[in-house]
């Protein structure tokens, strides 16, 4: 039986367990990278396992989220980062080298490699064949540290693309329509692989556009093959040597398979507040819009950049919208400036921003009161652009950019005959902003400099014989983690304050939710299905933690929050009858009986409502290894024993 792609990448780098789809596996990690509010958890953690240095091919850190420096903590951060990663034998890339996932793409990336990232959007790197996942920073700090990296053994779900797309609809459309099919929850414990004749009519950066978003599917990753359009990429990079060729074996046997007619797309857009609520642009019609944003790891590569401003070019946006474009890397940026095409946008009324991450995630640029705004992004979760009351389209670059000019929300297609955009052969090289680690030699005598906002990590006790505790909160169903634990301008510089960053956990849901924890001092989080899906900040579990909270019973996990509230040490446990959601209210007050000895057992465990005088089963689905680390209280504490046994 042959083997598909990313069951051939998987078979080269199993350490642990066996390729079944469901049971779990440990990978051995190629590269790494790390983002700046991720990273610098991260780089805490990796430090606190005490070893001399990263132990991967590569390792790179990048600063592209926290680059308000509105006080001093961000500035901090950087300074911390640049030095740990010189001491421990990462690559640095400064802020304003650009976006992480497009910079691994441009410089790092390599087809069939492994890579993981504290970010969710690392399977971008499947745009480039790579088996690129998104892990929460303790991951990622094990893996520096030699470690592997364990998930789920995914199902394959193929998706075949035929046709080749049409004048004015790109790889946005592509994966808004993927979303519009398979929803939020589709990609649960799968691997989208891409197949068919229409792979080859796409770009690299098309594909990464596509494999980026498989994170809102919640993915566990998706990848397209190597081939000859991925050669010319990295030819363009001066990369050429580490191009090979990879593809599935003709009788490689699916879990699923869709199909995808390339030609039958039209532009789309994914309405508020979901990125699967996806519908035709044509059919939501000219809504008037006050703001679009271009840019992001999903949409801000050279193409993208050349359509908008072959667009734009002598025209004026509309006099009540405000556009902001942020191009992803500083290779692009630098190539818009000498191209002319940023001169294009800045006459038209563009306000051009760094390449960053920006208000993508909140630095900055938070529409008017109830305003309208397109962005080219992948996650329009509610409050996430930093204005309660916003509403946000995730568009394409092509509806973007029409937009921008007419005011009103509009179909590219309208524009007439598509103009011809010149891409290079040769992209400019330039790595001057990436800086390379000190030889082990030099590090000894590196000093790692912190600044006063980083503070002590939270870390849980081993599991106690029983709990009970109340159910401080009742969620609904696709909780994100943004929901969990809010970023944006003003909470983002304290990710490495986990006591400061407690008073907003859950504030866009309930603001008394922190307070009601510390009044309880321990408690339980009940929630629905897909509970912790979207970004994969570790703090949407560490903060809990440190607010007291015991477990979280809900009728399903996203991967990346599930495996992080097992590494923090919280219980994850899912409703046997899905129904018992219902028999729950907040502040019942609950009895987990007996759970050491249920997980030990690997058994269910027995939920008394005391409030309520009723029981159900909950199962703490979790491998064995998982159950080791509950039992001890987290991973730092499970590695601790463990090394203590040798
Ligand atoms: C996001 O897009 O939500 C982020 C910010 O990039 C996160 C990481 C974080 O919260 O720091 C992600 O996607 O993992
Ligand atoms: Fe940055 Fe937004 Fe991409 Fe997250 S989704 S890495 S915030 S650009």
């Amino acid at each position: 039986m042959g083997l598909t792609l990313s069951q051939k990448i998987i078979t080269r780098h199993l350490v642990s367990g066996e390729m079944k789809a469901g049971g779990e596996i440990g990978l051995k990690i190629d590269q790494t990278l790390t983002q700046d509010a991720t990273g610098t958890m991260a780089y805490i953690e990796f430090e606190a396992m005490g070893v001399p240095r990263v132990r991967t091919e590569r390792s790179v850190a990048y600063v592209d989220h926290n680059t308000l420096q509105t006080g001093f903590e961000n500035a901090d951060d950087h300074r911390f980062i640049q030095s740990v990663a010189k001491k421990y034998g990462v690559y640095y890339s400064r802020p304003g080298n650009g976006i992480c996932h497009q910079v691994h793409l441009e410089r790092f990336g390599i087809p069939g490699k492994t890579l993981i990232g504290s970010d969710s959007h690392t399977p971008t790197g499947g745009g480039i064949g790579m088996l690129a996942i998104g892990a929460g920073g303790l991951d990622v700090a094990v893996a520096m540290g030699g470690g592997p990296y364990y998930i789920t053994m995914p199902k394959i779900l193929r998706v075949i693309l035929t046709g080749a797309l049409s004048p004015w609809v790109s790889a946005k459309d592509v994966i808004l329509e993927v979303l519009r099919r398979l929803s939020v929850k589709g990609g649960v414990g799968k691997v989208l692989e891409y197949t068919g004749a229409g792979v080859k009519t796409l770009t690299v950066p098309e594909r990464a556009t596509i494999t980026n978003m498989g994170a809102e599917l919640g993915a566990t990753t998706s990848i397209f093959p190597s081939d000859e359009v991925t050669r010319e990429f990295l030819k363009a990079q001066g990369r050429e040597q580490d191009w090979a060729e990879l593809a599935p074996d003709t009788d490689a046997v699916y879990d699923e398979t869709i199909e995808i007619d390339l030609s039958a797309i039209e532009p789309l857009a994914a309405c508020p507040h979901s990125p699967d609520a996806v519908k035709p642009v044509r059919e939501i019609g000219p809504m008037k819009v006050d703001q679009v944003c271009i840019g992001s790891c999903t949409n801000s590569s050279l193409r993208d950049m050349m359509r908008v401003a072959s667009i734009l070019e002598g025209k004026t946006i509309c006099p009540s919208v405000s556009l902001a474009i942020a191009p992803g890397s500083r290779q692009i940026y630098s190539m818009l400036a000498e191209n002319g095409a940023l001169a294009k946008m800045i006459d038209a009324g563009a306000r051009i921003l760094e390449c960053a991450c920006g208000p993508c995630i909140g630095m900055g640029q938070s529409p008017n009161s109830a305003g309208i705004s397109l962005r080219t992004f992948n996650r329009n979760f509610l409050g996430r652009s930093g204005t309660a009351d916003a509403k946000i389209y995730l568009v394409g670059p092509e509806t973007a950019a029409a937009s921008a000019l007419a005011g009103v929300l509009t179909d590219p297609r309208s524009l007439g005959k598509e103009p011809p955009i010149d891409l290079p052969d040769h992209f400019e090289i330039n790595d001057n902003m990436i800086i390379p680690p000190a030889s082990a030699e030099e590090a000894k005598d590196l000093a790692v400099l912190r600044g006063p906002n980083i503070k002590g990590l939270p870390v849980a006790g081993p599991l106690s014989e029983s709990v009970s505790a109340k159910a401080l909160l009742k969620v609904g169903d696709n909780i994100t983690t943004d929901h969990i634990m809010p970023a944006g301008s003003k909470i983002l510089p304290y990710r490495s304050n986990i006591p400061y960053l407690s008073q907003f956990c859950f504030a866009v849901c309930d603001k008394s939710f922190a307070q009601r924890c510390k009044e309880n001092g321990s408690g339980i989080i009940v929630g629905g299905s897909n509970y912790g899906q979207g970004s994969s900040r570790e703090h949407a579990a560490l903060v809990p933690l440190y607010l007291g909270i015991k477990a979280v019973i809900v009728k399903s996990f996203a991967r990346i929050h599930c495996a992080n509230l097992v590494n923090a040490g919280i219980l994850p446990l899912v409703f046997e009858n899905e129904a018992d959601y219902d028999g729950i209210d907040q502040m019942d007050e609950l009895e987990l009986k007996e759970v050491r000895q249920a997980v030990e057992q690997g058994k269910t465990v027995t939920v008394m409502n005391r409030t309520k005088g009723t029981s159900f089963q909950a199962a703490a689905v979790l491998s064995e290894r998982q159950r080791r680390i509950i039992l001890a209280g987290g991973l730092l504490n499970d590695t601790r024993e463990q090394n203590g046994k040798v």
